[in-house]
């Protein structure tokens, strides 16, 4: 697998309850141009199915859980996020499924980048193709 990693994040969680902090370039390995984050997600409904050339992102699920399928064109692996307090990295180049939400999940994503079209590969041939070429 590629360099995708889970991330622990700090928690001052106290009597009051829960606070998680993340600061770009310090507990994550990118400065943070983007934040976005998906909801109100729906039962047997998959996201993602695509990989970036370039951007970082982490992703939290800040509610709920859900499973992310990560595949780097050699290998796949399946996480499950279930927790505020840890983070999934997933670097460039890394297809992911995003999938069996629980109803009610909120998952922040974190984003290298703005926004930009260009950066998708949405074909997973092509993406392999890719990843080869860069081999
Ligand atoms: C990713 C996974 C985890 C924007 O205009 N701005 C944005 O910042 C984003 C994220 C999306 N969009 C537009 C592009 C599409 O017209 O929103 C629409 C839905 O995006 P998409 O189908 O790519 O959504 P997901 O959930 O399949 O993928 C998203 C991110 O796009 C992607 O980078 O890694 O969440």
């Amino acid at each position: 697998m590629s360099a995708a990693t889970w991330i622990d994040l700090p928690d001052r969680s106290d009597e009051r309850g829960g606070l998680v902090f993340i600061e770009g370039c310090r507990q994550i390995p990118f400065g943070i141009e983007r934040v976005y984050y998906l909801y109100d997600t729906r039962d047997g409904i998959a996201r993602g199915g695509h990989a970036h050339k370039e951007l970082e992102q982490l992703l939290v699920a800040v509610s709920g859980r859900l499973d992310v399928v990560l595949d780097d064109g050699i290998a796949r692996q399946r996480y499950s996020l279930c927790t505020p307090t840890r983070g999934l990295y997933v670097p460039p180049m890394t297809w992911r499924e995003l999938e069996c939400f629980a109803p009610g999940t909120v998952c922040l994503v974190l984003a290298s980048r703005y926004y930009d079209e260009s950066d998708y590969i949405r074909d997973y041939d092509a993406f392999l193709e890719t990843t080869r070429a860069r081999a």
